[in-house]
């Protein structure tokens, strides 16, 4: 007996001292929130942080394991990329305990939520601002204040003037209210750093959404890069596996090299919008020959990286609109299969998944989401165009065939088979129309196959017994598979896409 209990006290002892095996790295599929347009809980028109909670059984009935919330924080303007007070909600959103409430729901629902935060500026009356606009007005140019902006006193290039004054200071937001932060000061890294303490720790957010990186100091990219390490460094040291990613609107080469600072992912900019890569691949003569070169393009340029795809955000047209499918409802499906399938940290702007439209002014990118339920909020200010190409989120819950469904199966599929967006590639067939790759983790191996041509049928001979996991072809017919002489003969309907594994 003494013996057994010797034994079981040092097994005991063995798993408290052996480290924990090494957790697979978790890639979510990302929803993008604009709280103002998204769910408005208490009828006042505006929606808020509450709505969102109300919401959260529907973003994760869709699949979407992760949510980034635009700017929350005080300030005066309807998108709040302005702050005025970093450690307060904004009263249009709700309090400090509704986000609190949010980020316990989510992480009860297994989802991760990260805020975004803009700190290249603050907003002119951010009282940091208004304190030093004072001193240099009452001529006391010593005055401490100072030091959390960047003032001078000849005008230039992104300098704006501080009215009754002979001072300009820095706004890389020409004309927006939104002077530059100093990022050099002492002062200010305590204060960024005291942001990120609290709703990290305190509240429990579990990351960030970095605005306007190249901003930070503009034109000088290894200073963005190592303020980005700083940040980085910062949560790491605050939290361990704190979420960040960054928002570097440049092309790839730039992209790569700001990888270097830590930041866990990076928005792909090249392959959103009318004139990326996913919209210029699905119009291109050999559409499956296009994707597998805008592959290996992003292979070369971020080898061992985690990417950040996306069709749309907030500061671009709607994908409905770039992709011309106002009218295609099979190509507004096929553009989501390219990006959930493509691998990597996917990122969805909310509406997207119900072909919402918008483009030209800010304002229309970010229209009331259409639930169908009488609950949809207020036009965002500015608006000068109203249009809707796809039915509500009622409507479309109804339609098996609907978008909405689509994006649901196609989420669906990220998630049973996560090799998907974790694996590494490997190409098994690449034609002008039908492709096939390999995506392998130490986990598992799978193979997604997808027809890029929209009116043919696509069939292709794979070596070896596969059979069909999962499909979410587009235009309902169904893959048909047959097995013979240790081969497998697979018939893609067009623009379908499925999940093989081998027998
Ligand atoms: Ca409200
Ligand atoms: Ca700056």
């Amino acid at each position: 007996m003494r013996r057994w209990l010797y034994v079981f006290s040092l097994l005991l002892l063995l798993t408290a001292v052996l480290p924990a095996q090494a957790a697979p790295q978790r890639v979510d599929t990302w929803y993008e929130i604009f709280p103002r347009s998204f769910r408005d809980s208490d009828g006042d028109g505006i929606g808020d942080l509450r709505g969102v909670t109300e919401k959260l059984d529907y973003i994760r009935g869709m699949g979407y394991t992760a949510i980034w919330l635009m700017p929350v924080m005080e300030s005066p303007s309807y998108h709040k990329y302005d702050v005025t007070d970093y450690l307060a909600i904004d009263e249009e959103y709700g309090t400090m305990e509704d986000l609190r409430e949010l980020t316990d729901a989510c992480h009860t629902a297994d989802m991760r939520l990260i805020l975004d935060l803009p700190i290249n500026h603050t907003s002119t009356q951010h009282p940091w601002f208004t304190a030093a606009c004072d001193a240099l007005r009452e001529g006391r140019t010593e005055d401490p204040s100072l030091d959390r902006y960047v003032f001078r006193q000849e005008a230039g290039s992104a300098m704006a003037q501080l009215e009754e004054t002979g001072w300009y200071y820095e706004e890389q937001f020409a004309g927006g209210g939104m002077p530059d932060l100093n990022l050099d000061s002492e002062a200010v890294r305590e204060e960024i750093t005291a942001i990120l303490d609290f709703y990290l720790c305190d509240v429990g957010v579990d990351g960030f959404r970095l605005d306007a990186v190249t901003s930070y100091y503009a034109g000088d990219k290894d200073k963005n890069i190592a303020f980005l390490a700083w940040l980085k460094e910062t949560c790491e040291a605050l939290k361990p596996g704190s979420f960040l990613v960054g928002e570097c609107w440049k092309g790839l080469g730039d992209i790569a090299d700001y990888y270097a600072s830590g930041v866990d992912t990076f928005f792909l900019f090249p392959v959103s919008q009318a004139e990326g890569s996913i919209c210029q691949t699905l119009r291109a003569r050999k559409p499956g020959a296009a994707f597998v070169t805008m592959m290996d393009k992003l292979y070369d340029a971020l080898p061992d990286r985690l990417w950040a795809p996306f069709l749309a955000n907030h500061d671009t047209g709607r994908a409905i609109g770039s992709l011309q499918a106002r009218q295609n409802l099979p190509k507004a499906k096929f553009a989501e299969a390219v990006l959930q399938l493509m691998g990597g940290a996917s990122f969805t702007y909310y509406g997207e998944e119900i072909g919402m439209v918008g483009a030209g002014a800010d304002p229309n990118k970010r229209l009331p989401m259409l639930w169908g339920d009488g609950t949809e909020t207020e036009l965002p200010p500015g608006t000068d165009r109203v249009e809707y190409a796809y039915p509500s989120v009622a409507e479309q819950e109804a339609d098996p065939a609907s978008l909405l469904n689509y994006c649901r199966r196609i989420n669906a599929l990220r998630a049973e088979h996560p090799e998907i967006a974790a694996g590494a590639n490997r190409w098994i067939v690449t034609e002008d129309f039908a492709v096939v790759f390999e995506r392998s983790t130490a986990e598992g191996t799978c193979l997604v196959a997808m027809n890029f041509s929209p009116k043919q049928e696509q069939t292709v001979t794979l070596a070896g017994l596969y059979a069909v996991t999962g499909e979410a072809e587009t235009g309902g017919e169904t893959v048909r598979i047959e097995q013979r002489d240790s081969q497998t003969l697979l018939s893609l309907p067009p623009y379908a896409v499925c999940v093989l594994r081998a027998e």
